[in-house]
Parts: C-alpha cells; structure tokens; sequence
C-alpha cells in the first residue's frame, strides 16, 4: 500500500465538515488511516483559481492567454479587445457545449443501440416496452394504427437521428413543446436544429475573431442547450425506457451498507445503461453464482453509484451504494471486489484508490480509458463477453480479498421511479391518468409549486448537505420536488423518498402525499432523466389552468452541489424552456456585469426563464418559492 506523506501544509479538516453522509465519514476517516486521500482533501488542499472561478480570463488565442480584472470588470479588455462580457459569454458558450456535448453523445449510443435491435444485428437486446414506443412515436406524428412495433421502431429511429445530424428545421421533440414556449423559442431563432451543428456552431462561433456579442451568443448557448434538453438527453431517457422498460416505483436500498462482507461485489459507476443492463445478466448466470459460491462467497452482489446506478435503481430496483463524492470512500471499504465504469464523472482519482485495496478498476468504453485502469471493451454487439469477463475477475479478486474490508451499516430504503408516465397514472389513479389532479391541487394551494433539485455533489461545500436542507424547506413550504441525479441518492439517503417523510411536508402537501400515497419527494432517475421534469412541465401546461407557457407555471429548479459542465448545460436548457433555475456553490460569472444582468434578468423579460445563485439552503429556498409565489400571484392563485 502506498503511504502518502502528510506535509505540514496539509491541513486536517474534521471529517464532518466533508460531508454529512455518515457511511462517507466513516470511510474518509478510514482512508486517512490507510494513508490514501480522496478529493475532499486536494479541494481542501487547492484553493479554486479566483479569475477562473469568476470566468474572467480567456485563452481561446495565443495573443493571451489574457486576464481581466473582476474588481474592475470595464477597466481593460483582452489583448484582441473582447470584453468581459465576451469573454465570460464565451466560456460560458464552451462549458453548455461540452455539457450538451456529454448528454447527446450518450443518447445517440442509446440510438444506436436501438437502430441495432431494431434490424436485428443485435439480439441480447429487445423491445421490452412497446407502449412508451407508441407513445413516443406518437408524440412526434408517426402513425401507430395497425403496425408492427418494428415497423414504428424503424420510423421512429429514422426520425430521431435528426435531432443529432438535422442541418436544418427542427428536432423532432421540438414537437412536444407548448406551442407558447415554442413560438419564444422561435422568435428568438434558438429552436435547436441536430446537435451536432449547434456544438459545432458554438464552438466556432466563440472562437477567437467571430461572435463578439454577449446577447447573441446567449442565444446559441439556449439553442445547444435545447438540443441537449429536449434533443439528447430527452432520446436517451425515451429510447432507454423503450429497451429496458418505463420505471414505476420500487422499494430499494441505497448507501454504502448495501455491499455484503461475504459476497462478491460489484459496482457499476458512469452513465449509460446499456452496460449495467448487460452485468445484470451475468450476475443472475447460474455458472457464475457457483463459481462464486465455490471462491468462498456466499453469492454475487451488484451495486450501481452515480447515474448509472440511478438508471437501474428506477429500473429494476437494483441498490445503490451512493453519489459523486462518494465514489473513492465505497473503494475504501476494501469490500468491492470490482469496479466497472463507462463515461462521465469518473475521477481519476479512483486508480489510486483501487490500487490502494486491491480492487480492479475497469474501463469499458472506447471513449474513457484511464491510465493504470484496465480496459475491457464493452461492445454492444456483445455485451456479456465483457460483463463475464468482469464478473470473472471480480470472483477472483474476492478470493484473494488481502484488503481489510470495513463496510459501513448504513442502509435507508427508500421508493423511486417516478417516471412522467407514473406521475401521470399515481395522480389520475388509472392507466388513462393525467397531471388534471397535480393542477388541480396547485390551483387550490395545496400544493404551492413544483421544484426540480438535481445535480453533483461537489467537495467544494458539505456533501449532500445543501440538497437535503433545501428539499426539506421546500416540501414544508408545500413545495413538491422532483428529482434525479445524484441528488435524489442525497435524500434517499436522508430517507426523504418515502411515503412516511410526508410528515415533514406542510399541511396542503402532507395531505396530498398521504391520499396518493407517494413521497413529497419523488425520484425520477439520472441526468438524461431531467428531461423528464420537461416533459410533467409541458404536460401540466396542456391540461390547463397554470397559464400558457412553461414560463408561466408556478416551477423552479435548482443544482444546489453542482460541479459539472453537463450542470450547467441542464441549467441553461431550463432557464431556455422557461424556468427560473438557482444554481450553488459558486457560478462562473462576474457579477454586476451585463452578461450577468443578461443571464439572471434579462432572459426573463424576453419570455425565458433565468438564472439565480445562492449558496446557503435556506436562501436558495426562499429564492425558490418567491418565484413560485411570483408566478401564482401572477396566474392570479392566490389573491
Ligand atoms: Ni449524471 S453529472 S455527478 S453522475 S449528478 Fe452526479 Fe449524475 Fe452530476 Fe455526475
Ligand atoms: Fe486574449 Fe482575445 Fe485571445 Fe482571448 S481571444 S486570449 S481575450 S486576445
């Protein structure tokens, strides 16, 4: 094991201060004996760059790199002459491109996937929901009258393509949104034509020399970030649920004390579901559960973190060990016997963790190698030839365990899975269900508005903290909350995601969740599934009573911990399709220049949503509700 020399600059902070997640603590604290630090300690040890963190340098051209002065924000321009407000609108452009860049990339595997069931090359896949594939045909204009599930399937992979190659019109779920939110859109030219052009428009348009203009290249922030929302994102949510099937609630455990000292435990950590789907199906071989038994253990056990594990979680009900800041404290229990990862939020700190315990890290896709990981390909064509093999390796590496393992107790059970399609049947009380009672009971105030809080947990403030004080000042103040991300995994481990924390909710709420039944806090699934909280969002925009336009209803969102471009691509496709949208921990922006009046004012005005910033809870919350508060007086609620 490699022992880290502690210099005296080092500084020990009390592992409380870190994080509130107990199994965490109890893991950094472990890890600090065994000499291995995580990235709780280097952001610690690294304060963040202040004219980084304020977005006020530029190297897009090698006159700079050039710094500018937030103190002064007017009083120099960059070596080319680009003001700050250039200059923060286009890294500003530059992280939603990379952000909506992640989520399109990730959707169009999912389309791939799907083009290869749907002809047939690919057989360990199929079809396993064909009502969400009608449905979703549907909603795009494709008929479903008298025709084969494969003939829908061809026509609709067919359509979906565009909405990463259109060159031009519209993508094709531009089709689902409230034709108020749509004709904005279209006023102001930022309906999204296919991803792949609007990145590639981003990216030369903030190139040194071209759009020098803070509002208009707003405006190509909003365009990409929509085609990741309502583009990306939105494909690989519905194509997901197409193949793997439309999650319903389920009953499941998550925290790190879901892993088991006596069995084989493997944890999938990234995004997309194709390789979870596939390591479900090697677990459950028989071959493999004796192979196991015969190393010693008494079976196999498969836990997913981040949103991988969120996908499968909402899925099919399979545990979940934890969040981002989580993923290095799990390794040091000793007790997972393999981690297998994809893309995305995959630290590079996690090799030497691993290292550290003796458990294998994998790579298993072709875009995310990481040096002193082992890769094993994974290839849709042949999914479990790469899950066996992992699963193999976990067996082995279980027998030989020399790590000490130290597995923290915590368990909290929690229901999630709310789809759209759900919230739709919980409310309505059947299969033809719909959002007529989720208005209802925001017109009559018992319920006050809606919230999303999503999102990272990010080393930068407590960990898991600032979700779970602000759900909790929401839901009191009658504020249903939807979630997704790493943030639902925050309060389920706070055990806000059962039907019981009703009683934490205000009167109207409480009394809402205990007719239905359902949590005051529903969990919807991963990133991608934000485009979830788009589609409620439209549908209580269509039956009624809540004004014309998302921009009307009584909503506002929030990533209170966020730490990810792909954050600030959901942010933005928020704020485009009409959502007032408070971000956390620190926003890259000086403020009091006219790019920040622009993003947190002006975008309003014009018929958008906007962007708010606030670090302590309680103060997002009271951001939160006086916009909700707002928008009822508005729609004339509350008199
Ligand atoms: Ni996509 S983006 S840390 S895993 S929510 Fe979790 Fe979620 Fe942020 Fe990453
Ligand atoms: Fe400096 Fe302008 Fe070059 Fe940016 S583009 S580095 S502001 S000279």
């Amino acid at each position: 094991m490699d022992i880290k020399k502690k210099s005296d600059k080092d500084k020990e902070i009390p592992v409380q201060d870190f994080t509130t997640c107990d199994a965490t603590q109890q893991m950094i604290t472990k890890g600090r004996l065994d000499g291995v630090d995580t990235a709780f300690d280097r952001a610690a040890n690294m304060k963040a760059c202040p004219i980084g963190a304020d977005s006020a340098c530029c190297k897009h051209c090698f006159m700079g790199p050039c710094r500018l002065n937030a103190k002064d924000p007017y009083g120099k321009v960059g070596v080319c002459g680009a003001t700050i407000d250039t200059i923060m609108a286009r890294n500003f452009a530059r992280m939603v491109a990379s952000g909506a860049a992640a989520h399109t990339d990730h959707g169009m595997s999912m389309l791939d996937l799907f083009r290869e069931v749907v002809n047939g090359k690919i057989k360990d896949y199929s079809i396993k929901d064909t009502q969400k594939l009608e449905a979703v045909a549907q909603s795009i204009g494709i008929e479903t009258e008298g025709r084969s599930a494969k003939e829908i399937a061809v026509e609709l992979y067919e359509a979906l393509e565009s909405t990463y190659t259109a060159v031009e019109g519209e993508i094709p779920f531009a089709k689902r949104v409230p034709p108020k939110t749509l004709e904005t859109w279209r006023k102001h030219g930022v309906v999204p034509r296919g991803a792949m052009r609007e990145i590639m428009e981003i990216m030369h348009r903030t190139h040194m020399g071209v759009d020098q203009d803070y509002t208009n290249i707003t405006k190509q922030c909003s365009r990409t970030a929509l085609a990741d929302g309502w583009g990306g994102s939105m494909v690989a949510t519905e194509i997901s649920d197409i193949l793997f099937g439309t999650p319903s609630p389920v009953s499941i455990e998550v925290n790190m004390g879901v892993l088991k000292e006596d069995q084989v435990n493997i944890i999938i950590h990234g995004h997309e579901p194709n390789l979870f789907e596939s390591m479900i199906e090697s677990v459950n071989e028989p071959t493999f559960i004796e192979a196991a038994k015969a190393a010693g253990a008494k079976g196999i056990n498969l836990a997913g973190m981040c949103c991988s594990g969120a996908e499968v979680l909402v899925r099919h009900g399979i545990p979940h060990a934890g969040n981002f800041m989580s993923t290095e404290a799990v390794l040091i229990t000793g007790a997972v016997d393999i981690m297998a990862v994809d893309v995305q939020c995959i630290k590079q700190g996690l090799v030497k963790v691993a290292e550290c315990y003796g458990t294998p890290l994998i790579t298993t896709n072709p875009r995310c190698r990481i040096e002193g990981a082992t890769h094993i390909e994974f290839n849709d064509h042949e999914p479990k030839k790469s899950t066996d093999e992992i699963v193999i390796k976990a067996i082995s590496r279980f027998k030989n365990r020399k790590a000490k393992v130290q597995i923290p107790q915590n368990v909290n059970i929690g229901v999630h899975g709310f789809s759209h399609e759900y919230i739709n049947y919980m409310l309505g009380g059947s299969f033809r269900g719909s959002y007529r009672p989720l208005n209802d009971n925001i017109i009559n105030g018992r319920i006050r508005g809606v919230a999303g809080v999503v999102g990272c947990t990010n080393p930068r403030v407590k960990q898991d903290h600032v979700h779970i004080e602000l759900v909790k000042e929401l839901i009191k103040n009658d504020v249903l909350v939807l979630q997704t991300g790493c943030s639902q995994i925050a309060l389920a481990k706070a055990g806000l995601t059962t039907p019981e924390a009703a009683h934490l909710a205000g009167p109207g709420l409480r009394e809402v969740c205990e007719t239905v039944g359902m949590p005051p806090v529903l969990g919807l699934g991963s990133c991608v599934d934000n485009s979830r909280i788009l589609i409620a969002a439209s549908e209580m925009v269509r039956i009624g009573g809540l004004g014309d336009s998302i921009a009307d209803l009584p909503v506002a969102g929030c990533a209170p911990e966020y730490m990810s471009e792909k954050a600030i691509s959901i942010g933005h496709y928020f704020v485009a399709s009409g959502v007032y949208t408070v971000f956390g921990v620190t926003f890259p922006i000086v403020q009091g220049t006219r790019f920040h009046k622009h993003l947190f004012e002006e975008l309003e005005t014009m018929g958008f949503g906007k962007w708010g910033f606030a670090i302590e809870p309680q103060e997002i919350a009271r951001l939160m509700i006086n916009h909700i508060d707002k928008k009822r007086q508005a729609l004339g609620l509350d008199k």
